[in-house]
């Protein structure tokens, strides 16, 4: 086989190579900078091309797939983190992006979340928490306020709604941050920080639906007079500053900082290390491999249904 002296130079990750499709939101939706500032990360990032891919379950942010040009694939609503689970731990090679939206991933999925968050399976989740289901037109979702109208709620919502960085802390996610989708240079450093972090690894992005909850986030945009406060994260330079300043790996600060009212604080709330579903389970099929000796796949099978006759 002829092998080509130089391998010819790879191309790069544009905006113009990532981009699939139009996307079909609504003029102004806020997904759309969502989108903008995921190209921006990979076209930074340089990620290799073939080894990005980007899931979804359903609703209008989970139509973020189709509007991605890599390997990609939207599933049954709620059951997104399954599937990227799977996808995580089967391919240790390729980058898993998650997207998806509040009653995605808290109410019909929620159950999915906790349990892709306490294995800690490897893997970027970008909530895209517009406080409403937008792709059926207006019902109340989890993290809808109390008080909102919704075709579901028509005199107002009554329950209380979750509340996204205390719930990812106590299930186990080892990386929870928050950010807002008209602060495009934080949502990337956010979406950067969560893509480095080796585990669990979520982004609730509050994006605006324009078409049934407008104004939602105006209280975090200061273009609307609202305040986009960032979290300051403790330097560890013993400055008296730094006493004041957030230690992420403290679980009752970032809880401290998530129960403050609306619209509350930006950036990491909380970060640690430990062990990934991932590395954890290929120790064990290491293991397990070099028990089975020089046996195939099939060959091990075989042994084991002959052990069940
Ligand atoms: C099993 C199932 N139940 C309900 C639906 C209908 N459904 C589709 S999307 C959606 C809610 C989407 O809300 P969210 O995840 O917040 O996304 P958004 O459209 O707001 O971005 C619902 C209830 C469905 N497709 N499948
Ligand atoms: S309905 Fe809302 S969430 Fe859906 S595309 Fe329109 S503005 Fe965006
Ligand atoms: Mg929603």
């Amino acid at each position: 086989m002829n092998v080509p002296a130089v391998l010819p130079e790879r191309e790069k990750v544009t905006k113009k190579a990532l981009t699939a499709d139009h996307p079909t939101w609504c003029p102004g939706c806020g997904d759309f900078a969502v989108l903008a500032a995921f190209y921006k990360v990979l076209e930074k990032r340089q990620l290799p091309h073939e080894n990005i891919v980007t899931l979804a379950g359903i609703g209008c942010s989970s139509r973020f797939p189709y509007f991605v040009n890599t390997h990609g694939a939207h599933f049954i609503h709620g059951r997104a983190v399954p599937l990227a689970s799977g996808v995580s731990l089967s391919r240790p090679d390729l980058h898993v992006f998650l997207f998806g939206g509040d009653g995605d991933g808290f109410s019909i999925g929620g159950n999915h979340l906790d349990h892709g968050a306490r294995k800690n399976i490897r893997l970027t989740y970008v909530i895209m928490d517009n406080f409403v289901y937008g792709l059926t037109k207006k019902q109340t979702s989890p993290t809808s306020p109390i008080g909102y109208r919704s075709k579901t709620d028509p005199t107002g919502a009554i329950d209380q709604p979750v509340n996204p960085i205390k719930k990812l802390i106590a299930a186990g996610a080892t990386f929870v941050a928050r950010t807002h989708a008209t602060q495009i240079n934080h949502m990337m450093q956010m979406m950067e920080r969560a893509m480095d972090h080796d585990g669990f690894s979520v982004v609730e992005v509050l994006s605006e639906c324009v078409e049934f909850f407008p104004g939602a986030f105006d209280a975090g945009n200061p273009r609307k007079g609202g305040a986009f406060t960032i979290i300051e994260e403790k330097k560890w330079d013993n400055t008296p500053e730094d006493e004041a300043r957030h230690d992420v790996t403290d679980e009752i600060a970032a809880y401290r900082l998530a129960n403050l009212p609306f619209p509350g604080l930006f950036g990491v709330f909380y970060e640690i290390d430990r062990p990934t579903k991932n590395s954890l389970e290929s120790k064990w099929v290491a293991e397990a491999r070099a028990k089975a000796g020089a046996s195939s796949d099939v060959e091990i099978l075989q042994k084991t249904f002959d052990r069940m006759k």
